[in-house]
């Protein structure tokens, strides 16, 4: 982390500071920045027209002025090759966060590699490669020659099954449609890895496979259905510390009752409640505070439930909503299938409910008629549920999850406003690969694979097993064994010597070794095991697009330069899928080098172009330039209905009407 500031005043911001879009990166709720870029050699003065902000900085601001930054939104910076200042301040205008910061993302500047303040001095500068019993610091080139051998050299013994492959499938930093798509393109495209899995869990399958397969994308609402709904749920998301704008700027206006003026807009003559939430939590969190601060106690019912026991509870609020009558019963007719045989498989007493969970009785049958009791003169509540880790990583997760999206449909809420059925989510979305049809389900439980020695080489992408996986002690010790294995067999041949030393690598990985190459900012802990170490940039030192829990899809704008030799993970992949090509030529395999053509890409905007623009639905009306032109607002995902955002009336041909896409995990 980064404290020295170094600093005693804070330049004023120029008139002409460059402008660019900033997407805080480190949440899911993707709130909106602007980043301003000048000369460090000078800075602006305090007359309205020689300030960013024009107004007059001789005089007092007043208190919720907007010509104003803090210390942790500055940073000295390079932009290609030259010294500038960078600001980077919540966007008043953008809808996601109106201005609002966060802990995490009013840092970023101060996050942000400067060799002038001393911040973030630990980023890879360099390739790293095994060499003489220490990480040495080398070219792109010998690095990728080494990845490229020995990764041919166990495809040639093992197949493509010997590669593993640990790999976000985000948006944000470590993500975004560029870098999933040089990800996806290298392993799905040019190779067809089944042993792989995403950053946060150990396989390559969903974190929320019920709502999926029955037909309800798991974002599926907009952020201002917070602000109508008449009711809240809240499964096991503690969003004022993970999701904290979202919650901050959508959530508390209706819990506080100052979105009224939104609802009566939206829907007339209905009936108008004030808001209540029903939070399902085993523990009292800071959000459970926040609301009973916000809303008063008396509108807040948090059901402190014992842990694992959420199915029994959702099941008995559908068994008791349905025999109340309180369910939708056009909607069902309309939107589902065989409604009666679900509510009978799933009938749950409250009595039963009440013992397994530990929740009164009472309380459940008053959260039940705060969720779906209809509203004075028999308007349908509206209800808006949202879950995160507290459901989604709980056991039986699949039934679960399906319990939750039950009782939305049953009671209208889906694709309705003032309703949805949704994650909260993790971090940003960003996904766009080749498909992964021949992954299989289930699929391959990679961690418990290299725990039990198989694979030959290990290819890692911003992620860290060592803090985040399973069983992660035994993962630990059964991946430095052999990691070590290759080390020490490393040691023995001439660096220089590379046939040498594919042989001795090789030879280890026969008696069980592992070859891991590990692509991230920073060192990491599993990248302490690792024999190859390759830099990424991250956002802000490439442009990168996203969409964030409402698939509101914008583009960070490059602002600064990656530090040293560090290039896009879409890059890096690219090169990997280069080195891949010419290794394979060399050594006769004219076939399976044609695979790896096709990765020319000279900047992350051609892998953008490859990727989203050519695959993604309505992607073709997608490109920088619109998106830039979109600011930190962006559009919602999928590009259809496009047309009122679009800049000209060319744009306005061939519009494509499609559904959402449901590939983003
Ligand atoms: N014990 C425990 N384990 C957990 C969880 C938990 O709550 N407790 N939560 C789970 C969940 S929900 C998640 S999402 C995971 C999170 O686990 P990870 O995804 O592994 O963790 P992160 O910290 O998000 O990021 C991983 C790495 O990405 C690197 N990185 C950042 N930007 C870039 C970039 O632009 N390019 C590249 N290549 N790398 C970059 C960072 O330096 C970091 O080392 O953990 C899971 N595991
Ligand atoms: N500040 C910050 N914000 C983040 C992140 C971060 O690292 N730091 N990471 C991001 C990521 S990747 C993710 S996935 C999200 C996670 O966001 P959340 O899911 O909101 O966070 P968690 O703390 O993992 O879990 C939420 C709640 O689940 C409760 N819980 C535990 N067991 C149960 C249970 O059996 N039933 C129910 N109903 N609840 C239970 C916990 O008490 C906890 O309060 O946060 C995102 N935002
Ligand atoms: S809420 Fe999330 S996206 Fe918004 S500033 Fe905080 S960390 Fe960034
Ligand atoms: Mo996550």
């Amino acid at each position: 982390m980064a404290y020295k500031r170094q600093i005693g005043r804070l330049p004023i911001i120029p008139a002409n500071a460059k402008e660019h879009n900033v997407v805080c990166h480190y949440c899911i709720v993707g709130c909106g920045y602007k980043a301003y870029t000048w000369d460090a050699r000078y800075e602006g003065g305090t007359a309205p027209d020689e300030n960013k902000f024009g107004v007059d900085l001789s005089t007092q601001q007043g208190a919720d002025t907007e010509a104003w930054y803090a210390p942790a939104m500055y940073n000295l910076v390079k932009q290609n090759g030259h010294d500038v200042h960078v600001v980077i301040k919540p966007d008043k205008n953008c809808v996601v966060n109106s201005g609002l910061g966060s802990v995490r993302g009013a840092r970023m500047a101060e996050m942000s590699y400067s060799r002038a303040r001393n911040t973030q001095l630990r980023r890879l500068t360099d390739p790293m490669v095994w060499r003489y019993g220490q990480m040495q610091p080398t070219s792109w080139d010998d690095a990728l020659d080494l990845v490229a051998r020995v990764t041919a050299a166990v495809i040639a013994e093992q197949g493509e099954d010997g590669v593993f492959v640990s790999a976000f499938d985000h948006g944000g930093a470590g993500g975004g449609y560029e870098n999933t798509w040089g990800t996806g393109k290298l392993y799905f495209g040019a190779m067809k890895v089944k042993n792989i899995r995403i950053h946060n869990r150990p396989a390559y399958n969903s974190e929320v496979h019920a709502t999926r397969d029955m037909g309800v994308g798991e974002l599926n609402n907009c952020y201002e259905d917070a602000e109508l709904a008449d009711t809240i749920v809240a499964v096991g998301t503690n969003a004022l510390e993970t999701q904290t704008n979202y919650f901050l700027n959508h959530w508390v206006p209706n819990l506080r009752g100052t979105s009224i003026n939104k609802k009566k807009a939206e829907f007339g003559n209905e009936p108008v409640d004030r808001c209540r939430i029903v939070i399902v939590d085993p523990r009292r969190t800071v959000t459970t505070n926040a609301c009973e601060v916000e809303a008063g106690k008396e509108n807040v019912l948090h059901l402190a439930l014992n842990s694992g026991t959420d199915l029994i509870l959702l099941n008995a609020w559908l068994t008791y909503v349905a025999d109340k009558g309180w369910i939708d019963k056009a909607f069902i007719a309309a939107s589902t299938r065989d409604f009666d045989s679900a509510l009978a498989a799933n009938k749950v007493s409250i009595d039963e409910a009440s013992r397994v969970t530990g929740i009164p009785s009472g309380d459940i049958i008053k959260a039940a008629e705060w969720i779906a009791q209809p509203k004075h003169g028999g308007a349908r509540r509206r209800a808006m549920f949202a879950y995160e880790k507290g459901l989604i990583w709980g056991n039986d997760n699949y039934r679960t999850n399906g319990a939750l999206v039950n009782l939305a449909l049953a009671t209208g809420n889906i694709g309705r406003p003032g309703g949805g059925c949704v994650r909260m989510g993790g971090h940003q979305e960003g996904y766009s690969r080749p498909s992964d049809a021949h992954v299989g389900r289930p699929a391959a439980y990679v961690d418990k694979l290299l725990i039990e020695g198989k694979g030959g080489v290990h290819h890692i992408w911003g992620c860290d097993h060592y803090k985040t996986t399973l069983n992660a002690l035994q993962f630990k010790q059964a991946y430095k064994k052999r990691t070590d294995m290759v080390k020490d067999a490393m040691s023995t041949a001439t660096y220089g010597d590379r046939s040498a030393m594919v042989n001795a690598i090789m030879d280890a990985i026969r008696k069980g070794g592992l070859f891991a190459v590990d692509v991230d900012i920073v060192p990491t802990k599993i990248g302490e095991a690792c024999h190859v170490l390759l830099p990424a940039a991250t956002s802000g030192e490439m442009n990168l697009t996203s969409m964030n829990g409402e698939r509101r899809m914008r583009l960070t704008e490059r602002y600064m330069d990656p530090p040293g030799q560090a290039m896009p993970d879409c890059l890096i992949a690219a090169r990997i899928a280069n080195h891949m090509e010419r290794v394979l030529r060399e050594t006769g395999k004219e076939q399976l080098a044609d695979n790896f053509r096709g990765f020319g890409w000279k900047t992350e905007e051609d892998a953008f172009m490859d990727g989203y623009h050519k695959h993604e639905k309505g992607g073709e009306f997608v490109t920088y330039a619109r998106l830039r032109a979109m600011g930190t607002n962006g559009f919602q995902e999928p590009a259809v209905g496009i047309e009122r955002l679009l800049l000209s009336k060319l744009d306005l041909e061939h519009l494509p009407q499609r559904l959402p896409d449901q590939n983003a995990s």
